[in-house]
């Protein structure tokens, strides 16, 4: 069965909160592969192509503001249909409705500052992963095995 493999990422929120192994030990139990791993402070430029179909909405700036604020844990997920499987882990964006048991119902809140801090980042398609895996890990080889 062809593997796939979706950009994860864990947000500013979550390493300060400390919830990297949270998130990484429950996609590991789900049965995916890690292929690569790294922390780092994003810069505007970035995340701008990250986010550039939310460009022009009102929550971008914040956005891009929120998730240069500190350090995320960017990592590549492999695994059949590990897209959607990330997305289903993650639960629906706002954390308040998210439902229990995923990262974002289980783990986050809102916080009265913004829906932005939902705790991770999952592409939500084929043509996304691609692109966001060659934006935030531009030296990786890009086939899934
Ligand atoms: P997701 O991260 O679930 O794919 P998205 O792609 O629609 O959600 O939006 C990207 C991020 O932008 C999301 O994780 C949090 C933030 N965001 C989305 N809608 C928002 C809104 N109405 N107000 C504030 N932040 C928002
Ligand atoms: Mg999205």
């Amino acid at each position: 069965s062809a593997a796939e493999r979706t950009l994860v990422l864990v947000k500013p929120d979550g390493v300060r909160r400390g919830l990297v192994g949270e998130v990484l030990r429950r996609v590991e139990s789900k049965g995916y592969t890690l292929v690569a791993l790294e922390m780092r402070t994003a810069d505007g430029e970035l995340l701008g192509a990250h986010y550039a179909e939310h460009e022009g909405k009102p929550f971008f700036g914040p956005l891009v503001e929120f998730m240069a604020s500190g350090p995320v844990v960017a990592v590549v997920v492999e695994g059949h249909r590990a897209i959607e499987g990330f997305r289903s882990l993650a639960g629906s964006t706002d954390p308040t409705s998210a439902a229990p048991g995923t990262i974002r119902g289980d783990l986050g809140r809102d916080w009265g500052v913004a829906v932005t801090q939902n705790l991770v980042h999952g592409s939500d398609s084929p043509e996304s992963a691609a692109r966001e895996i060659g934006l935030w890990f531009p030296g990786l080889a890009p086939a899934a095995s």
